[in-house]
């Protein structure tokens, strides 16, 4: 039996993974990003109404500052629609719109707001069903104060600096603002900066995500399990108990290859490990499966595309239907797991799958494992689940 005979046909592999996830995003053919997640509370929404809020983001999902909106957005449970902006091509209407050129910006209610921290105040204001700022009058004016001095932070600047041009007592300068921030979460009790979750720590999050994923890569040096740093450790706890913070981040994979890719940055080590946490799990294994099922012509045209795979023959059909056997094997694993009958690569002296097969198997989930960038294609756990499939799945082609 060949590989094409055993593995299910992408129809099932669908169904089944639908069954074990509820995790959905809607399909955008021919557009950048190909799919586009679906808000948690969109389904508050009057049939036919039009969300109050629209969010103007980056089609990458790459930004942090476009994170802290939507992270906001979700832990208010507000319905909102996402416009999304190409950065290397912005088109004139949003640079005619918007007096900065950036992103994000939001029209709430019909008014433009641009500037991450005013568009989190703004929500504050117009949407007080779940409060981020405390009710007290004068605390929250004392919040609000940090919440500005964050926005000047030289915390985020010395981020970025550093990661893109390190110099020595940019380190040292970072680890005392650090230690600053493991100050301030010592203030009041619990894990998070106003001892509940607040605009602060959605200010600081996706900033302090890239540094947690990066600075070990590019700086040797981590904050993660860092005994310099228990309450920024248990802050990071925290955050990761909460359901929003999961749609809306970045995993260590795809903020190193960031950084790599296209800011240039030189690593001094490898890639993060995945965390085995999420590799194991059902809920992100399904819906990296539902991911790949749902959206696999777009994934074979790329892979054919981009990976390089077109060199190996001048039949492209034979090419594309080997990309596409293998993709359904790795949603196969992903699915049923080990009890998925995975090759064996040769067998008592002769290759049991032809090397062609092999060939553009290995390179398809080699290629796939790096390409996938969350949370643009699925969230930080299915993306995690995703690479460590393939590389299980590669494993066991020769
Ligand atoms: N201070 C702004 C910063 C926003 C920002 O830097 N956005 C970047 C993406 S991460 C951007 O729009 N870059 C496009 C450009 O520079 O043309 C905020 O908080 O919203």
């Amino acid at each position: 039996m060949t590989l094409q005979d055993k593995v299910s046909n992408w129809e099932t592999l669908l169904e089944i993974a639908q069954q074990q996830t509820k995790a959905r995003r809607v399909r955008r053919p021919g557009q950048s990003p190909s799919t586009a997640p679906i808000p948690s509370s969109l389904h508050k929404l009057a049939p036919g109404a039009v969300p109050l809020v629209l969010l103007y983001r980056d089609t990458n999902s790459w930004c942090p500052f476009c994170e802290r909106v939507w992270f906001a957005l979700e832990e208010k449970e507000i319905p909102f629609a996402t416009e999304f902006i190409d950065l290397s091509n912005k088109p004139k209407w949003y640079t005619d719109l918007v007096p900065t050129t950036l992103v994000p910006a939001a029209k709430i209610d019909g008014t433009l707001v641009y500037e991450s921290k005013d568009i989190l105040l703004t929500l504050e204001e117009q949407f007080k069903d779940v409060p981020l700022l405390p009710e007290d009058p004068e605390e929250r004016d004392r919040v609000k104060q940090w919440i500005e001095e964050i926005d000047q932070s030289e915390l985020i600047c010395t981020v970025y600096k550093l990661l893109r041009s390190p110099e020595a007592d940019e380190l040292a300068s970072l680890q005392a603002k650090l230690d600053e921030l493991e100050q301030a979460l010592g203030k009041y009790p619990g894990a998070y900066f106003l001892g509940r979750f607040s605009l602060v720590d959605i200010m600081y999050s996706p900033h302090l995500d890239l540094l947690a994923a990066n600075l070990p890569v590019y700086r040797n040096y981590p904050i993660k399990g860092n005994p310099r740093f228990p309450r920024i450790n248990a802050w990071f706890e925290a955050l990761n108990q909460r359901p929003a913070y999961h749609r809306v981040k970045s995993d260590d994979i795809t903020n190193n290859l960031l950084l790599r890719r296209r800011w240039g940055a030189e690593p001094l080590g490898n890639l993060q490990p995945l965390n085995a946490g999420y590799s194991g799990a059902i809920e992100f294994r399904a819906e990296a499966a539902e991911r790949l099922s749902d959206n696999h012509e777009v994934a074979i045209k790329d892979v054919f595309k981009n990976s390089g795979v077109q060199s190996l023959s001048e039949d492209q059909d034979a090419i594309k239907s080997e990309i596409d056997v293998h993709l359904r094997l790795l949603a196969e694993y992903l699915i049923h797991g080990e009890k998925t009958q995975l090759p064996w690569g040769r067998v008592n002296g002769k290759d049991q799958n032809d090397s062609f097969s092999a060939a553009v198997g290995a390179i398809t989930l080699a290629y796939i494992r790096n390409r996938i960038c969350a949370p643009r294609d699925m969230s930080a756990g299915a993306a995690t689940a995703i690479r460590a499939a393939t590389d299980k799945v590669l494993a066991s082609l020769y």
